[in-house]
Formats: C-alpha cells, sequence, structure tokens
C-alpha cells in the first residue's frame, strides 16, 4: 500500500508500461482518511484480501479542505469517504465496497465468509448503525459548540449505540449463539474498527460493560491488518 495526495500519480484508468513491455494494470486507489471506522474497514479488508491499494488521503472530514470536499464530491455524489476507484470501476458505500472486494478476482478470501448469513448480515448492519450513530452525534456535536446534546434527536444516538451493545452481548450469550467471534471476518473486522473509533472518539463507554462482545474484540484486536490500520495517536 502506498500513499499519495488526492490527486495522486495516476489518472483514471491509467495502465502502466513495465520495462518488459508488459501491460500492468495500476493498483486500486481508496479515498478517505486514517481516521474513519468505514475507510478503515475497507483497509483492513484490503490487506487481508492481499488487494494492493494506493491510499489518497483526505483528512478526517471535521478538518477537511475545500479542495478534498470537491475531489471526494466528484467521486461520491454524497461525498463521504470511502470511495474506491479500480480503474473505471467507482464504487463508493462501505458495505459495497467491501462485497465489490470479496468478489474481486485475485482476492485471497481463506476462511473470510461471503456471501454472509442473514445472522451475519443482521450482526453487521446493527454494528453499521452503531457507527452511525456514533458518527453523527461526533460531527453535530463538533460542528457546533452551542448544541444541547441532551436534547431532541441526540439521545437516540446514546440509545442506538447502548441498544446494538446490548443485543450483541445477549446473542453471544444466548442459546444458540451467534457466529460473531467464530472467525475473523468482516463482522469481526467492522467491531473492532467500530470499538476502537468509540473509544479513541469518547462517544460511547463500552469498556467495563459487555464482557461477552469485548472478549471478541479483544480476540481479534490484534490481527495483523487491524494493527496495520490502526488509527493513529495523533490523528
Ligand atoms: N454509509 C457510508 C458512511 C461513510 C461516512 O459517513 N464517512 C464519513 C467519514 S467517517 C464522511 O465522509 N463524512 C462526510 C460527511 O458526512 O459529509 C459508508 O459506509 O461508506
Amino acid at each position: 500500500m502506498s500513499e499519495t495526495n488526492a490527486q495522486g500519480p495516476f489518472r483514471r484508468g491509467d495502465s502502466v508500461l513495465n520495462p518488459g513491455g508488459k501491460t500492468e494494470v495500476p493498483p486500486m486507489k481508496l479515498l478517505g482518511s486514517l481516521t474513519s471506522p468505514y475507510v478503515r474497514l475497507i483497509r483492513t479488508l484490503c490487506d487481508e484480501l492481499q488487494l494492493p491499494y494506493q491510499l489518497e488521503l483526505t483528512q478526517p472530514f471535521l478538518k477537511l479542505t475545500r479542495e478534498e470536499h470537491l475531489t471526494i464530491k466528484e467521486r461520491n455524489p454524497l461525498f463521504r469517504v470511502p470511495v474506491l476507484i479500480d480503474g473505471e470501476t467507482e464504487v463508493f458505500e462501505s458495505r459495497i465496497i467491501a462485497s465489490y472486494l470479496l468478489q474481486k478476482p485475485g482476492a485471497r478470501r481463506g476462511s473470510i465468509s461471503f456471501p454472509l448469513s442473514v445472522e451475519q448480515e443482521n450482526v453487521l448492519s446493527a454494528i453499521y448503525g452503531a457507527i452511525e450513530a456514533g458518527v453523527t452525534k461526533f460531527v453535530l456535536s463538533k460542528s457546533d459548540a452551542s448544541i444541547d446534546t441532551s436534547k431532541g434527536y441526540f439521545p437516540r444516538f446514546d440509545e442506538r449505540m447502548r441498544s446494538t451493545f446490548e443485543w450483541l452481548e445477549a446473542k453471544l450469550q444466548g442459546p444458540s449463539p451467534s457466529s460473531l467471534g467464530e472467525a475473523y471476518g468482516i463482522c469481526e473486522m467492522a467491531l473492532v474498527c467500530c470499538m476502537e473509533w468509540m473509544k479513541k472518539r469518547g462517544i460511547y463507554q463500552w469498556e467495563g460493560n459487555y464482557p461477552h462482545v469485548v472478549a471478541v474484540y479483544e480476540r481479534f484486536k490484534n490481527q495483523h491488518s487491524l494493527v496495520k490500520t490502526r488509527i493513529p495517536e495523533n490523528a
């Protein structure tokens, strides 16, 4: 993996002629920040699947420059990262990107489960919902210091995160236990990205609670691909 700024050395669809005369397809490009849990999930997955990519680094949302905003918007009408650029193919929305990568020729899926079972899809949706609640609460509260986060829709964000952790905890103890935590896959990657992002931003206190969920986190947090993509201390 290499990093460039948002311009990058390649243009869309470029191919590179190596000295032997053989045409090589340039690596995929991934537009995104080092802090986004959604981008981290895709970086982790690329690493696991051994799919090389070039990270076109953008600032975290609250520090995004106007130029970066426009670069992202050019590729994604919702102007959110991650965006994957694979030759002529551009993909946005991390869950769709994940499914694209898992089906990409050359992806080394190993024991990563795909397609997911209905139960796994539900677990992934719940984790995504908790991330979305946390990210929305974080950006809204940081973008306007005068907002009262105890009023209006805000308590729903906390309730949604709490409800997700309670639901996962109950599932992990249930009579027909969830497959979560059985093997390293997309749900486990998403859970670790979610929990570490929440901890980093102080957005939801899961430490000291939910022992079964934390046990899954502890089991997978040191996977090589998660260590490689961990949010830097100073980010
Ligand atoms: N559902 C999207 C969410 C992506 C997302 O919200 N990314 C954030 C960064 S963590 C972003 O780019 N936010 C910019 C904005 O909301 O304007 C996905 O899964 O890719």
